[in-house]
C-alpha cells in the first residue's frame, strides 16, 4: 500500500501512521514538492551524494544523523519538540488559559495568514538560491549550500503539516499556493520583500544567511511563544536548524574579511580586488544591501498587526516568557525612532503597537555581535578599518523610513546627495560584475576559491579535504 510507504519516508513525531486524514493530505503534496524540488531546487547535483544531516527524531541523538543522501531522496520530516506539560498561553488577553491544542476559531484567519507568511520564505530561498552551486568555492561551501537547501525545505514541511493538519481545505488549498508562487515573479511573488530579490553569488548568499536567516530566528522564536501550541512546538524544533544557517552566513563572511585582510598584508594594498579578493570596502556595502532589506522584514514601526497578533496570543515577543512585566502591554511604551520633520528622533510609543520595532531592536543588537567578530579579524590583522550596520532608516522600503532617503550614518538627506552618494553605499552593477566574475567553481576535493579563506574545522568532525559531495 502506497500510505505504507510514505510513513516510512516521512520521519515524523505526529502520529502520521494514525492520522489517515492527514496522511492522504500529504500523500496528494508529496509529489508536488518533489516536482516542485526538481524544477526551483538547486541547478545540478541532484544525482549526486551529499553529506547531509538529517532530523529523524528530536532527541539529542536523532536530530542530526550524518550519511551520504541524493537531495531529492532526502527524508523531509516533520517534527516538533517535545510537548512541555501543562502550557498555558503567556501573553496577550487570554494569558493564564490552556495553550490552544486545536485552532481558535475567531483566530483562524490570523493564524492562517501568518503560518503562509512563514511558510513562503522557505521554499522563496531555495529558488533564490538555486544556481549557486554551478560556482561553489569548495565542496564544504557546497555541502553546507544542499545542507541549508533541504532544511528549507523541511521547514516548508513544517509549516504544510500545520496547514493540512489544522485548516481543512484551506489549509491545503494555501499549501498548494506556497508551491506555486515564485521568487521575483513579477505576476506571483513570494510574500515578503527579501524573498524577492537575487541572490546572485556567493557573497550575497553568505550575507543572506547572515542577516535574512537572523529574521528567521526572530520571527521563529516569537511564533515559538505562541499560545497556539502546535505552532509553537514546531517552531522550537526549527530554531535548531535556523542556528546553522547563521553559522554558514557568519562564518562565511569572516573567511571572505580573512582572505581581504591576508592579501592586503600580503600587498601591502587596500585594492585586493587586483589580487583576486573581494576588498573591505564591497563587503561594507553588501552588509548594508542585506542589513536594510531585513531590516524590512520586520514590518512597520508601528503595526496594528502587531498588536493584534500579540493581544490574541498568537506571537509573542523574542523571550516573552523569560520578561519580568505583566505581559499584557496595555499601559506600557516603548521608544521608536520616527521621522520627526527632517530629523529622526525617538518617542514613546504605546508598546502594543511597537512590537515590530521592538523585535528590530532585538535583531540589531544580534546582527552587531557578528559584526564585531568579523571586525576582530580586520584588527588581528593590523588593518585599521571597522565595517558597520547602516543605521535602521537607511534603504528601507518598509515602514516610517520608507518615504525619506537616509544616509548609512543616520541622516535624512536629499534626493540629489542620495543619486550622488548611493554608489558608494550600495553594491553598484559593477561591482556585482566583479563579484560575479570570482565566482569560477572550485570542486577538487580540499580546494579552496582564492577570494575566501578556509573552514577552521570541516563539518561534523571531518577533515577539511574530505568528500562533502560525492561527483564520481
Ligand atoms: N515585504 O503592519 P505591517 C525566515 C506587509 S524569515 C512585503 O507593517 P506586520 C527565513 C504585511 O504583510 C521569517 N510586505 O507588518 C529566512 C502587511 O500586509 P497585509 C519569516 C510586507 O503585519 C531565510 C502590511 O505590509 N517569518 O524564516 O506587523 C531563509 C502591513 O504590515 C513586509 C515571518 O515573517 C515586507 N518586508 O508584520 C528562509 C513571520 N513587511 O497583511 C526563511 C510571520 C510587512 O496588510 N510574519 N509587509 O496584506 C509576520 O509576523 C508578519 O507578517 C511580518 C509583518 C513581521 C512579516
Amino acid at each position: 500500500m502506497a500510505s505504507i510507504d510514505y510513513i516510512e519516508r516521512i520521519p515524523n513525531n505526529v502520529n502520521l501512521a494514525e492520522n489517515r486524514r492527514l496522511l492522504r493530505a500529504l500523500e496528494d503534496w508529496q509529489p508536488k514538492f518533489l516536482e516542485w524540488w526538481r524544477d526551483m531546487g538547486p541547478d545540478g547535483y541532484q544525482a549526486k551524494e551529499v553529506y547531509l544531516r538529517t532530523a529523524v527524531s528530536v532527541d539529542a541523538r536523532g536530530w542530526a544523523q550524518f550519511g551520504y543522501v541524493k537531495m531529492p531522496e532526502y527524508r523531509w520530516g516533520i517534527f516538533l519538540a517535545e510537548p512541555e506539560p501543562g502550557r498555558q498561553v503567556n501573553f496577550g488577553d487570554h494569558l493564564g488559559q490552556p495553550a490552544w491544542q486545536e485552532v481558535p476559531g475567531e483566530y483562524r484567519g490570523t493564524l492562517r495568514r501568518l503560518i503562509v507568511t512563514q511558510g513562503d520564505t522557505e521554499p522563496a530561498s531555495v529558488e533564490q538560491q538555486r544556481h549557486l552551486g554551478r560556482t561553489c568555492p569548495s565542496l564544504y561551501d557546497l555541502r553546507n549550500l544542499f545542507q541549508v537547501n533541504v532544511e528549507e525545505g523541511r521547514h516548508l514541511w513544517a509549516m504544510v503539516y500545520l496547514l493540512d493538519a489544522h485548516f481543512g481545505r484551506d489549509g491545503r488549498e494555501e499549501s498548494e499556493a506556497l508551491l506555486q508562487r515564485r521568487s521575483g515573479d513579477r505576476d506571483k511573488p513570494r510574500i515578503l520583500g527579501a524573498f524577492n530579490e537575487k541572490t546572485p553569488d556567493w557573497l550575497s548568499f553568505y550575507m543572506f544567511c547572515y542577516f535574512t536567516d537572523r529574521d528567521g530566528k526572530y520571527q521563529l522564536a516569537s511564533l515559538a511563544e505562541s499560545g497556539f501550541d502546535p505552532l509553537s512546538r514546531t517552531c522550537r524544533f526549527m530554531l535548531t536548524e535556523e542556528a546553522h544557517h547563521m553559522f554558514v552566513g557568519e562564518t562565511g563572511v569572516g573567511r571572505i574579511v580573512q582572505r581581504a585582510c591576508e592579501l592586503m598584508r600580503q600587498h601591502r594594498t587596500d585594492d585586493v580586488r587586483k589580487h583576486g579578493g573581494i576588498d573591505l570596502r564591497t563587503i561594507q556595502k553588501y552588509i548594508n544591501f542585506h542589513s536594510s532589506v531585513s531590516l524590512d522584514l520586520f514590518g512597520s514601526e508601528v503595526s496594528t498587526n502587531a498588536a493584534n497578533f500579540y493581544t490574541m496570543g498568537l506571537k509573542g515577543r523574542f523571550e516573552e516568557t523569560k520578561k519580568k512585566d505583566d505581559h499584557r502591554l496595555k499601559d506600557e511604551t516603548y521608544p521608536v525612532a520616527e521621522l520627526d520633520g527632517e530629523r529622526i528622533a525617538t518617542h514613546l510609543e504605546p508598546a502594543l503597537v511597537s512590537l515590530n520595532e521592538r523585535l528590530r531592536d532585538d535583531y540589531i543588537a544580534d546582527c552587531q555581535r557578528g559584526l564585531n567578530r568579523w571586525n576582530e579579524i580586520i584588527k588581528s590583522h593590523g588593518i585599521d578599518f571597522t565595517l558597520t550596520l547602516p543605521h535602521r532608516g537607511f534603504h528601507r522600503a518598509i515602514g516610517a523610513f520608507a518615504e525619506v532617503k537616509v544616509s548609512p550614518d543616520g541622516r535624512v538627506i536629499s534626493e540629489a546627495e542620495w543619486d550622488a552618494k548611493h554608489r558608494g553605499w550600495l553594491p553598484t552593477e559593477e561591482d556585482a560584475a566583479f563579484v560575479g566574475s570570482l565566482m569560477q567553481p572550485v570542486i577538487e576535493r580540499g580546494k579552496m576559491a582564492g577570494w575566501i579563506a578556509p573552514p577552521a574545522r570541516g563539518i561534523n568532525g571531518q577533515a577539511a579535504d574530505f568528500e562533502y559531495v560525492r561527483l564520481g
